[in-house]
């Protein structure tokens, strides 16, 4: 009976999708039906995530890095309850509508991050992660967790050929980000062509050499093995984890599967069908949505509330322990700056010489940064000359990081936790 039911929700997620894209006539379907045991069991087993309220500080992160494959993360938010009615999933890829061809943050509820540049996904999950990292550090305290979420991604074979994903890449090896866990949709194919064309490197071996946590999931249906590997990933808290799941693009399709046509192009209305009859689907309808898969993933709502509303609890018990820090938290996260923030900005008296503004930048952010402690910032190796430094409140680091020979930066050294 689970199995059935895991099964239909998976063909739900894959059916769904791609019958948006061939009402649009135009779109991705190739991705979403590939990866819908991936999404599935992420998103029903692992992701903790409040359809009502999708901005709960202490959510659980998702970054569809392949941001072509939008429909897949449409569906997905649909289906769990989210604020995004089957109307709209009905006019994906209209004017107007909140189903853009690429998800987009602000537009759509649930969206964490706009991708659509392969690779820049990837590099906003590390982001992500850095934030929890930091804010996990300077809030937590002993028994009062209230910063403690994962930052789940899916990355494909273009998000792992872009320059900017391996840099990423390196950065949150180096960090040893262990909430992070990205999988990678392992298909072989691309927007032109297989994948044999022009990438064949081991994927595995390079992000090991990164200071990644790797696992490989042989078969991208197999809802236990991919269950296990993100398990597996959860419990690695020192390293980063890259699941390579090897799926087959436009899955169930069977004219189109494993073929650079799914990618980017509707099935076509007759190919649809055939898929449909494969899958065990209606062949008639568009749009069919089983009631008892419905009812299975809107089984997040219920979930969601109670997780939320039990960090409330937690967040309430820590706000009576430790005041400051809470009123401190709220307000960085209503993105409100606390009474006096520019009492000790310098002002710099008119001189005919002038000032470098790099040089008056950096007074005014060292002026600024005690009283605003999420003020983080990065250059590019480049601070002793665009004075970016923050004196004296040293480095964001991995607290496991071996001290051999560093200097550290031009600041103090402090590790985040
Ligand atoms: C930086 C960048 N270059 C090129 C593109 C155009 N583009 C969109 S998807 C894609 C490749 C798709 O291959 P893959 O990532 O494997 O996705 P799949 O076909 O498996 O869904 C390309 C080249 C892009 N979106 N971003
Ligand atoms: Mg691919």
């Amino acid at each position: 009976m689970n199995e059935n039911i895991d099964q239909l929700c998976v063909n739900t997620i894959r059916v769904l999708s791609m019958d948006a894209v061939q009402k649009a006539n135009s779109g991705h379907p190739g991705a979403p039906m590939g990866l819908a045991p991936s999404a599935y069991i992420l998103w029903t087993r692992f992701l903790r995530h409040n359809p009502r309220n999708p901005s709960w500080p202490d959510r659980d992160r998702f970054v569809l890095s392949a941001g072509h494959g939008s429909m897949l993360l449409y569906s997905m938010l649909h289906l769990t309850g989210y604020d995004l009615p089957l109307e709209e999933i009905k006019r994906f890829r209209q004017w107007g509508s909140r189903t853009p061809g690429h998800p987009e943050r602000e537009l759509t509820p649930g969206v964490e991050t706009t991708t659509g540049p392969l690779g820049q996904g990837f590099g906003n999950g590390v982001g992500i992660a850095i934030a929890e990292a930091y804010l996990a550090a300077r809030y937590n305290r002993p028994q009062f967790e209230i910063v403690n979420h994962f930052t789940y991604g899916i990355v494909s074979d273009g998000d792992l050929m872009e320059g900017v994903a391996a840099e990423a890449a390196s950065l949150a090896g180096h960090l040893k980000l262990g909430k992070l866990i990205y999988l990678y949709d392992n298909n072989h194919i691309s927007l032109a062509a297989s994948t044999d064309l022009t990438f064949t490197e081991d994927c595995a071996k390079r992000f090991e050499a990164y200071g990644w946590h790797t696992q490989t999931v042989d078969d991208g249906n197999d809802l236990n093995a991919i269950d296990q590997a993100v398990r597996a990933g959860r419990s690695e808290t020192n390293r980063p984890s890259l699941i390579l799941v090897r799926t087959h693009i436009g899955y169930g399709s069977p004219g189109k599967q494993d073929t650079f046509e799914a990618h980017g192009s509707p099935l076509g209305e007759e190919e649809v069908k055939r898929t449909k009859k494969n899958l065990g689907w209606p062949t008639e309808e568009s749009f069919f949505i089983p009631e008892n898969a419905l009812a299975h993933f809107r089984e997040a709502v219920g979930k969601g509330e109670r997780a939320e509303s039990e960090w409330k609890e937690r967040f309430s018990a820590y706000t009576q322990k430790f005041p400051d820090l809470a009123k401190e938290l709220e307000l960085a996260l209503g993105g409100v700056l606390p009474d006096g923030w520019d009492t000790a900005i310098p002002s710099f008296p008119a001189d005919a010489k002038g000032v470098a503004t790099r040089a008056a930048s950096g007074k005014v952010l060292n002026a600024l940064a005690p009283k605003l402690p999420t003020l983080i910032g990065g250059s590019a190796d480049l601070n002793p000359s665009t004075f970016t430094v923050l004196q004296k409140l040293g480095d964001f680091e991995s607290p496991q990081r071996e001290f051999k020979d560093s200097q550290g930066s031009a600041g103090e050294d402090w590790s985040y936790a």
